[in-house]
This record gives C-alpha cells, sequence and structure tokens, in this order.
C-alpha cells in the first residue's frame, strides 16, 4: 500500500512538473510569436480588429494589406494607418486590389458611413501607405517566411486570390489563413445566404477555398447572440481610454443603422471576432472540419458557400473532398466584450514598435 502511495504521489510530481513545463518557453526562446499579414477593407470593425491584434502580445504584423470593399481603398489605407497609429504600431500598410477578382468594379457600401469610421473626424493618420502593391507584399514576405506567415482576412478575398494566382508555389507556404467570411452555418447579411464579404467578390473567394491551403473560417453564426455589444457595453467601451473611445465614436453610425433595424441596441463586431480566434487559441470552444464550396453563378445563390463535413455521410452526393477548411462551430460569445476591452487596456499587453 505505502508503495503504492509513492508511485501515486511521483507520477503526480511528474504530471505537475510537466503541466507547468509545456507553459514555458525554453530560455531565450521567442518562437511562440507568430507572424501575421492583416488583410481588411478598413471599416470600424476592421480598424478594431486591427487595434485588437497590435495590443495581442502573441503575434507579429509584418504588414497590412488594403482593399477596397467597406470603403474605397485610399480611404480603407487611412483607416488602417489611423487605427495603427491610435494603437501603438509603425506596421506598414500596402494598398491593394480596387476592383473585384474578375476586374469589376467594386462597389463600396459601408454601414459605418461614408468614412467607413462613424463620420466623426476620427481619421488623421500621420504616416503613409507603401509603394509596394499589397499582392507583391504579400508574395515577397512568404517566401522570405516560407511555412511560418499566417493572414488574417478580414474583407473580400480578391488580394488573395491575386495572390494565389500570380505565385501559387509560394502561396502553398502559407501556414494558414484566417477568414473572416461566409454565413458559417446561419443565415447571410447581404443575402439571405450570402455574407457581405463573400457576396463583394464570390469569384476569389471561390479562388481561395479551391486552392485547398489551410483556411480557418469564422462566420457570420459566431458574430450574433451574446456575441453583440450592447449600449452599455459601448458606454463602458468609449469610458475606458484614448482607444476604447476612437472604437465606441466609429461604430456611432452602425449602432444607428442596427437600431434602425430593430436590432435594439446590439451590435455585432464580426472582424474583432474573427481577430480574437486568430490571436487567442481558447476563446474558439469547437470547430468542424469541412470542405467550403462557394457559389458564383448569378442566381440567388450567389456568394453561398456550402460546407460539407468531413465524417458525414450524404445520401446522395459522394463526399470525396479535400477537407482543407476549419469551421468555427463555437467561440466564447458570453466573454467576448470582456476579453476585448482587457486587451486593449492592459499597458502590458501593447506590444513594441
Ligand atoms: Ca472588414
Amino acid at each position: 500500500m505505502r508503495r503504492h502511495m509513492i508511485a501515486l504521489a511521483g507520477a503526480l510530481l511528474l504530471a505537475l512538473t510537466l503541466c507547468l513545463g509545456a507553459g514555458l518557453p525554453a530560455a531565450g526562446a521567442e518562437a511562440s510569436v507568430r507572424k501575421v499579414i492583416i488583410d481588411t477593407d478598413t471599416g470600424a470593425d476592421d480598424a478594431s480588429a486591427l487595434i485588437l491584434a497590435v495590443r495581442s502580445p502573441e503575434i507579429e504584423i509584418l504588414g497590412v494589406t488594403v482593399l477596397a470593399g467597406n470603403v474605397e481603398l485610399e480611404q480603407g489605407a487611412k483607416n488602417a494607418l489611423a487605427a495603427l497609429e491610435l494603437a501603438g504600431s509603425d506596421a506598414p500598410v500596402y494598398m491593394g486590389s480596387k476592383e473585384r477578382y474578375d476586374g469589376q468594379a467594386i462597389d463600396a457600401f459601408s454601414v459605418f458611413g461614408q468614412d467607413g469610421m462613424g463620420d466623426c473626424d476620427l481619421i488623421h493618420p500621420q504616416g503613409q501607405a507603401q509603394a509596394q502593391n499589397a499582392v507583391d507584399f504579400i508574395l515577397e514576405t512568404v517566401r522570405a517566411n516560407p511555412g511560418e506567415v499566417e493572414i488574417v482576412m478580414l474583407g473580400p478575398a480578391t488580394n488573395i486570390a491575386k495572390a494565389m494566382d500570380a505565385d501559387p508555389e509560394t502561396m502553398k507556404q502559407v501556414k494558414m489563413i484566417w477568414s473572416m467570411g461566409t454565413a458559417g452555418l446561419g443565415p447571410g447579411n447581404a443575402s439571405p445566404v450570402s455574407e457581405f464579404n463573400v457576396y463583394l467578390d464570390a469569384p476569389a473567394y471561390r479562388r481561395m477555398l479551391d486552392f485547398d491551403a489551410p483556411i480557418t473560417v469564422v462566420g457570420l453564426d459566431m458574430c450574433g447572440g451574446d456575441a453583440m455589444w450592447s449600449d452599455a457595453q459601448f458606454e463602458t467601451l468609449a469610458a475606458s481610454g484614448d482607444i476604447g473611445s476612437f472604437v465606441a465614436d466609429s461604430f456611432g453610425s452602425i449602432r444607428k443603422y442596427y437600431a434602425n433595424n430593430g436590432s435594439e441596441g446590439f451590435v455585432s463586431n464580426c472582424d474583432s471576432v474573427a481577430m480574437m480566434c486568430a490571436v487567442c487559441p481558447d476563446f474558439v470552444s469547437a470547430t468542424l472540419q469541412c470542405h467550403g464550396s462557394c457559389q458564383t453563378d448569378p442566381s440567388e445563390t450567389y456568394g453561398q458557400v456550402i460546407f460539407y463535413r468531413e465524417g458525414f455521410t450524404y445520401d446522395m452526393m459522394s463526399s470525396d473532398f479535400d477537407y482543407n477548411v476549419t469551421l468555427v462551430s463555437e467561440v466564447d460569445a458570453a466573454g467576448y466584450f470582456d476579453r476585448y476591452l482587457d486587451r486593449i487596456t492592459e499597458p502590458a499587453n501593447a506590444r513594441e514598435g
């Protein structure tokens, strides 16, 4: 009996040592800081996600690539620069696609105001966008860091699809694409079945899904319910300091838009939900491995993304797919606002530079 007790105590000590050791980086190692490019059509929700990224020590922002979407390209670049500067980052900003993947003009559409940032004179960046094109920057950066770069996409897939066309071998070296896009397993917002980012450039989204890169999708269905921010939470945000006040002001237009559409003071912030999934793994509580198929026929289903689940046998269809999409199916929605507020208000989380 006594020998068993000693063996048990030894096993517990070993387990405790392994648990504690697992959380500690090796001496001198900084390998845990992940390399990230953020691709954005910067409106207010993108800007809040950029701020969250700057305040997340888990990642290094190698660059921010902008495209038209929520707002025109130049306005999006200014919005990105202003958000980065406010949060204390000098990450470079690159301008990319003004047009859709098929060359058609993107009709920028924003429920965040004309400037995408609440139309309250918030945007006065000191810096400017770099001369290099966004797609060239993405390719150059992935080439220099093969297998290491993660891309967090907060807008349409145009820049990424163009990079895949320009140099597929390089884009196969992307470690992970995080996409705020699709309706997930719920209804759409651009149409009953299609989400805004996909709808704006469905052929680009299709190109990205069909490329078979590892993709983690955060759909609209992760952004409603308990993940929506209330009037009281916006007041808390506004009173929390310069950054919180910037984010709260930039959401002024969309809060009015939601209120006029009967949402009773609750607003989604999808881009920051997606960024939280990317920077904070314990925010994600469940995922489904899937194949994603984007509908591009000019019909009512335009922009719909159909998810085929791995391990599910469909009675009338073959399911011989590459299941390269990890679909986020549950997040800590109730803790989302507090997590966001903590990150933007804790000085210890501020990154250098
Ligand atoms: Ca966006």
